[in-house]
Formats: structure tokens, sequence, C-alpha cells
């Protein structure tokens, strides 16, 4: 018997069966589900008739949240005027003019943006942009990437590769590229415990490079990649410094710096770029997510005029770049993304994030103290913390909280022992406030 939508709702594992879920406990998650039935503004209704605040803006997706009307007319018209068009040698306006206005957003008008779906395929795009770039210059041995510790770059083979996050790569090590090294990872809480914004300490992690550039020598290396604030791993901020120094070090040996800007894009650290918040310019940049506040599955790269360039020769009337997807452009993504910019703009959201960031670090360093917390982190919208483990039950503990914040209408993030929050941009200051009492009674319920 097919399953109807009440029976999903209704629960029950056979209606629940055949949904091999992402990156979910799906045992569990089937024997205890979690059915969101719609979503408006910040809070998501559930099945059973629940109301929960939306603590990470979807998975760092939705800062306008949920369904805001710019983007769900711009979509429905979409829809009906192009709802498709091919973009293997033809176009469709709206992507270019959106191309122009991500260039200029960024602060770089000579840039060019290459359309993908996800973040994923940003990052495999952007390590495939930098290895051919070089060979294209002459400089064909250029071929090792460097990424970092607790990296998440996406699941695709060269996001995993590159990222560092032990759980993600295990299983399939013989898929993964050749020639990749990592530097350090900079998060040291007997250094750096309970900092506020960027730590004072780690700005010599940054010299590592130096160390890997030793020993391969420049001459083999094409592109470093890191987050500006790693997100996915729990919120770990960069040490004063780091970016810059990287940066410099790149420079100086011609090794393309990539920074991976699928969460920190468009506002989330209260400027519409990371680069902007860190004042390190890269050359190569991956979004995805807020872009389009996550209504239709859009990502890209920017990358620099210099780069684009050394694509450009032979004869014209040839392909100079043999990469691209069905749906590199799509309509209604880039539609959703004009409507996406817009909000942010004409309702001032980025800078509501900029003036949310000094709300949401006093609520969640308040939870100094209460029991179980270890650890506590924050940047522009975006806030972590770690819990003591439960003995010989790795990410338990987390978990027993995520489900207690749940009970008491609060989403939230959980991933091994931390568990983080981002809320959409537009979020009063009581909610953030809110939340953050939310987690409290939830933290101080899972230690009883
Ligand atoms: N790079 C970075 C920095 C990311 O954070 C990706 C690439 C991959 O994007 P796609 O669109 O392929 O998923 C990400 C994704 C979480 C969480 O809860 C984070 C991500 C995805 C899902 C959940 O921290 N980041």
């Amino acid at each position: 018997m097919n399953a109807s939508p009440s029976m999903i709702a209704e629960g029950g594992e056979e209606a629940l069966r055949a949904w091999w879920m992402p990156f979910t406990h799906n045992r569990y998650f089937k024997a205890h589900p979690r059915l969101i039935a719609s979503a408006s503004g910040a809070y998501y209704s559930l099945v059973d008739g629940r109301r929960v605040f939306d603590g990470l803006s979807g998975l760092w997706c939705c800062p306008l949240g949920h369904s805001p009307a710019g983007v769900v007319k711009a979509v429905q018209e979409q829809v009906a005027t192009l709802d498709f068009a091919p973009s293997f040698q033809m176009g469709h306006p709206a992507a270019f003019s959106l191309a122009s206005r991500l260039v200029k957003l960024a602060g770089r008008p000579r840039d060019r943006v290459f359309f993908v779906n996800s973040g994923s395929e940003a990052v495999d795009t952007a390590l495939k942009v930098a290895v051919a770039y070089h060979r294209a210059r002459g400089e064909a041995s250029r071929t090792r990437i460097i990424g970092r510790e607790r990296a998440y770059h996406g699941v695709g083979m060269g996001g995993i590769s590159v990222g560092g996050i032990p759980a993600n790569r295990k299983m399939f090590a013989p898929l993964m590229i050749p020639g990749v090294d990592h530097l350090p990872h900079t998060f040291d809480t007997s250094k750096m415990g309970y900092s506020r914004g960027q730590p004072d300490w780690g700005l010599h992690l940054a010299d590592e490079l130096e160390r890997i550039v030793a020993l391969h020598d420049a001459s083999n290396i094409a592109a470093v990649i890191v987050e500006p604030m790693q997100g996915s791993t729990g919120v770990i901020v960069p040490p004063k410094g780091y970016l810059a120094r990287l940066r410099e070090i790149c420079s100086k040996h011609g090794i393309l710096l990539i920074f991976d800007r699928v969460i920190t894009g468009f506002g989330r650290l209260g400027t519409p770029f990371a680069a902007d918040f860190f004042d390190v310019k890269p050359d190569l940049v991956t979004f995805a997510k807020a872009v389009n506040n996550a209504a239709v599955p859009l990502g890209g790269v920017i990358a620099s005029a210099t780069i684009y360039d050394a694509f450009m020769s032979g004869p014209e009337h040839l392909i100079e770049f043999f990469h691209g997807y069905t749906y590199s452009g799509h309509p209604l993504a880039i539609a959703a993304a004009h409507a996406t910019l817009d909000e942010l703009t004409n309702r001032a959201l980025i800078e509501r994030a900029r003036t949310l960031a000094p709300v949401l670090e006093e609520a969640i360093h308040s939870l100094r103290g209460e029991p179980l917390v270890t650890d506590i982190r924050n940047l522009g919208l975006a806030a972590a913390l770690d819990v003591a483990p439960v003995a010989g039950k790795p990410a338990l503990r987390a978990f027993q909280v995520f489900e207690n914040a749940m009970q008491r209408g609060l989403l939230l993030r959980f991933t091994g022992e931390t568990l983080a929050l981002a809320p959409p941009f537009i979020s009063s200051e009581e909610e953030i406030r809110g939340a953050v009492d939310t987690l409290r009674e939830a933290l101080r319920a899972a230690a009883r």
C-alpha cells in the first residue's frame, strides 16, 4: 500500500521506510519521527501542531525566515514565465544580471560567477578551476590542494578530500582525490575557551602553511581552501589575523586562496560577504544557501578576473572550461536570488543581523556556568556551545539537549558534543533571548 500524507504524518515505520535520509540516524528517526508540515517566518509547524522556533535558519540557509513574500512571488511568477532555460550555449537575462549583482555586492565588479546548485558542487567546481587555471597558465605541476582539519566543504569527492571531519571521510578513503594536505584546525579551548568573537590565540597556526609549502615546494601547490569561519564542525572562529596571514603566504607563493562562504556569505557575519568582515580578499569564493534563502537550490563560485582571463584562450568558437550542470543558472533559483537580495537590501536585514549579533553574544555567554557546558563561542549571528559527553557514549549528550529543546519549541543543531544556534535575521531580540533561555532549560533538564 502506498503511504498517504496522513499516514506519514502519523509516523509509523512502514510509512517512513523508503526515504534513506541524509546525515540522519535513520533507524532512530523512523521510530521517533520529527515531521514538519509548514513554515512561516522564523517558525516551523510540526505535523502534530507544535510550533518550533527555527534556531538554525533552516540549515544555515533561510536568513529571511521561511516563505518571505517577495521570494514566494518571484518564484511563482518565474515558473509561469520561464520554468527552465538551458545554460549550455544559451542563457537567460536574469542569470547575467544576478552574476553582476553578486560581484558588485562582493565589491569585486570585474570578477565572474559560475552558477551551480549546491555548496558541494561549488567546492568541487572551485577546486577544478584552481587546478585548470594553473595548467592554463603553463604551471601544470601546481595540482596539490591544501584543506584544513575539521573543515566541512560538502560531500563531493573534492569536498570530502579537502574536508577534515573524520566521519565524513573514513568510509570513502579510496575515492579521495590525491595530493591533499591539511592545515591544523585552530580550536583549543585551553587557549581560547569562552572567547567572544575572534580569539586572540592561534595566529601562529597559519604559519603551518609555510611548513607544507616547504615540504612540497610551491611549484606543486594549486590552492588553499578554508571556511572563513568553520560552521558545520561547530562555529570555530578564526583567530585574529589568521586569514590575513594565510592570504600573505598564498600571495608570496603564487597559491590561490579559496574562501568557502557557503555558510558565512550573505550577512551571517553582519556584512554581505565574509571577506568584508575579515578584510581579506580571496581569489575564489564559493557560495550557496542564503544566496536565495534556499527557496530553490543554488550555489556558485566567484572567480577573480585574472583567473577567468587565463581560461579565455584558443579559438573563440570552442568551450573554454569543460564543466557545468543541467541546472546551472536555473531560472527559479535565479529569480529567488534576485528577490532575496532585494529583501536583504530593502529591509536592511544585513544591518539587522549586525545589530542582533551582540544580543546573541550576550545571551549565549550567559549560559557559562550552566550544567554540562564546557565552552561557548560566537561570531556574527552564529553561536555554539559544547557539552560534557556522556561517558562511553559520544554525541549522546548534545542529542539529549537537542531533544529537550525541541520539546520546548526550539530547533537547534547538534553535532558531536556541540549545539549551534544561527537564528534568522528577521528574529526579534526577544526571540533570540528566548531561544537561549530555552536552551538553558534544555541543558538543565539533560543534567538531571
Ligand atoms: N561548504 C560549507 C562551508 C558548508 O557549510 C557545504 C560546503 C555544502 O553545501 P551543500 O549545499 O552541498 O550541502 C556546506 C554545507 C550544519 C550543516 O548543520 C551545514 C551544512 C549543510 C548542512 C548542515 O552545520 N553546510
